[in-house]
């Protein structure tokens, strides 16, 4: 495996330099993607190089306030959390990488193969066909319910993602959806990385910003967004100002202080915490989140992993979750058209002599 050292000043614009330097980091060894910064929509969805770091950027070892005091109350309490050093995927995963994958293995996603209802005895039996949850724009009128914005259709899966017949041919560099926890960790395992924790997604989704959590990764300082988000009065009216109704292809927006992308927006990132509402008061090192015992999950429910980073449907009227504490849950056993992900590698950085 060869890896180049490459300065970030040749990969990352001058103002996400100047957080760089400020923590520190340099010059890190990172292989730089086929396409990158302003050519996102020529980049083919798959970086460049076969090795194992192909595509990541690694983040060094640091400590951090996580959650928020100031936001929704699922993010309290703030905490200090250090981590150990760890690679990141620049990009959210695309249809073109998990098609590499499924390609490789013959592997069927859930929305593809359906729940099997011995393990999931209080659902419906419409919710156990094959298929995912898609977002419908609903017409301006009254009676708008958000049964109306949320359908589960059969027949919805990452290779049709709005219905049966769709397709994403031309979305190879668009991030894949209707993925659910275990599809994603498979790809992950695949590749012999892993699920980030939601700590390392946090710290990651910082780029180095420390202190209380704002909207900063979504929109400049002139309320331009900077993020594939949604403007405009949800679920009715989608102004587009960022260019975007639905996803973006990966890479379109300007990377974040450590150079990653779509951190915040375009879709949800699955973590491989689980969910529980509110953040723990005691500092930690390497959290891997509550263990699943200690969660009340109700009879006939699914427990719930963690979701960061906001969607392509969150507007400042409805979600709002486009900041690095934000956090939601998403369960296990549903995907759905907002939700992707993106994979680490818990390995030290290396570098060539
Ligand atoms: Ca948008
Ligand atoms: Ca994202």
């Amino acid at each position: 495996m060869k890896m180049r050292n490459v300065m970030l000043s040749l990969i990352v614009p001058a103002a996400a330099m100047g957080a760089l330097i400020t923590y520190g980091l340099v010059a890190v060894a990172v292989e730089v993607p086929k396409a990158d910064i302003g050519s996102c929509a020529a980049y083919s969805g798959l970086p460049s190089g076969n090795h194992d770091t192909a595509g990541m950027m690694f983040i060094q070892a640091g400590a951090f306030t996580m959650g928020s005091e100031r936001h929704q109350p699922e993010e309290r309490f703030t905490h200090v959390v250090t981590v150990d050093g760890f690679w990141i995927d620049r990009h959210e995963v695309t249809n073109a990488q998990f098609k590499q994958f499924v390609d490789a293995t013959g592997y069927t996603t859930l929305a593809e193969r359906g729940l099997d209802p011995k393990t999931n005895p209080g659902l419906p039996k419409e919710l156990l066909t094959p298929g995912s949850v898609v977002f419908a724009q609903p017409s301006n009128g009254p009676g708008r319910k958000i049964s109306q914005w949320w359908q589960y259709v059969s027949g919805s899966n990452w290779r049709q993602p709005v219905s049966p017949g769709s397709s994403i041919a031309g979305k190879e560099n668009h991030p894949v959806v209707h993925v659910a926890y275990e599809d994603a960790l498979a790809y992950a395992h695949w590749r012999g990385r892993s699920l980030p924790t939601e700590a390392q997604w946090e710290f990651a989704g910082r780029g180095g910003r420390d202190g209380e959590d704002d909207w900063s990764s979504a929109f400049d300082a002139d309320g331009k967004p900077i993020a594939n988000t949604w403007q405009g009065i949800f679920p009715i009216l989608n102004t587009q100002d960022d260019g975007y109704a639905g996803t973006a292809p990966v890479g379109c927006f300007r990377p974040n202080g450590y150079g990653l992308y779509d951190m915040i927006g375009n879709v949800w990132e699955l973590t491989s915490d689980w969910y529980r509402a509110g953040q723990s008061r005691e500092a930690a090192t390497n959290p891997p989140g509550p263990e699943l015992v200690s969660l009340r999950v109700a009879e006939g429910q699914t427990a719930s992993r963690v979701i960061k980073g906001g969607s392509y449907l969150c507007s400042s009227n409805y979600c709002s979750r486009y900041r690095p504490a934000a956090r939601q849950p998403q369960e296990t056993n549903l995907s759905a058209a907002h939700v992707g992900f993106r994979t680490v590698l818990n390995r030290p950085l290396v570098t060539s002599p």
